[in-house]
């Protein structure tokens, strides 16, 4: 008898993608965001049962029912909340937080400046198209405040949020930006995310075309930031700060040390807590 085991077969993308059909609008840049985060996976290799996806609610939150790995479609906002929990209970799965902006910087804002203060170790992606388009066009925290629409006629007059610096400010360690229309160099930094030990922070400039379909631009306005990534968060946020906002790279990776979970505390059992609630 044989008991050499047979060598894994290489993954490759289409074993992360599931036969859930997107119903993203024709040319909606989640498109390409879900194949940059297969094209990830294949890079770094990592089973798909040993990777969960979990997000919150919104267009782009809908990646996980997408993929073949375990997925989490949450409540809006609360998708860091739930990734944090899991990652800490269950270190060995790879974990991916995905969603927009409004899921992210607006109900969920808390969560994320909170993800990157404790830098446990998951990627963060979100899918940046400055507006909630899910429910159909209104204003997000990253809208300019001059974009005029029947929802906010002239604008909201309200200064735009800045997701790179809060994140460097509140102590990711490691901090990217990337573009749907580049879906390689994205599967790239993606990569990185993943095998960087701690929270990683993607921003993916992804298009709106139904509610913002002048983004459709954004494709040619990015560029790869002339720069190769710091470890100084102060020289980073500098940067990120007088940038164009379409510098395209790993832009900060620190080495600040991942949470850990305390070790030698015992998990308790589900019906523990049943009892306590039942008194
Ligand atoms: C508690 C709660 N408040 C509001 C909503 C309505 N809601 C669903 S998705 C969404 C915004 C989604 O926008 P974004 O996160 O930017 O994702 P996109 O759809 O643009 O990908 C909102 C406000 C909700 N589902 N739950
Ligand atoms: S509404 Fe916008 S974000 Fe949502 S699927 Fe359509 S193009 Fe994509």
């Amino acid at each position: 008898m044989n008991d050499v085991a047979a060598p894994q077969a290489v993954r490759v993308a289409a074993d992360y993608k599931s036969a859930t059909k997107p119903i993203w609008c024709p040319g909606c840049g989640d498109f390409t965001v879900l194949s940059s985060i297969t094209k990830a996976l294949a890079i770094v290799q990592v089973p798909p049962h040993e990777v969960a996806v979990v997000s919150g609610i919104g267009c782009s939150s809908r990646i996980p029912a997408y993929t073949t790995c375990y997925g989490f479609h949450g409540v809006h906002g609360r998708a860091l909340a739930a990734g944090t929990g899991l990652k800490v209970a269950r270190p060995d799965l790879t974990v991916l937080v995905t969603g927009g902006d409004g899921d992210g910087y607006s109900i969920g804002g808390n969560h994320f400046m909170h993800a990157c203060r404790r830098n446990v170790d998951l990627t963060y992606i979100v899918m940046d198209n400055h507006v909630y388009g899910m429910t159909k066009g209104q204003a997000s925290p990253t809208t300019e405040p001059d974009w005029d629409n029947k929802l906010s006629p002239g604008g909201t007059g309200i200064r735009s949020f800045h997701p790179l610096v809060i994140a460097l400010a509140a102590g990711a360690s490691f901090v990217a930006r990337a573009s749907s229309g580049d879906p390689n160099g994205t599967a790239d930094i993606i990569a990185k995310g993943i095998r960087h030990p701690g929270f990683a922070f993607i921003e993916i400039l992804s298009p709106c075309v139904t509610f913002r379909p002048e983004q459709r631009a954004w494709k040619t306005l990015v560029h790869p930031a002339p720069v190769e990534p710091t470890d100084d968060p102060a020289r980073a946020a500098r940067r990120i700060m007088t940038d164009d906002g379409f510098n395209i790279g790993v832009l900060y990776a620190g080495e600040r040390k991942a949470y850990a979970a305390p070790r030698g505390q015992s998990l308790r059992a589900v019906a523990d807590f049943e009892a306590e609630f039942a008194t």
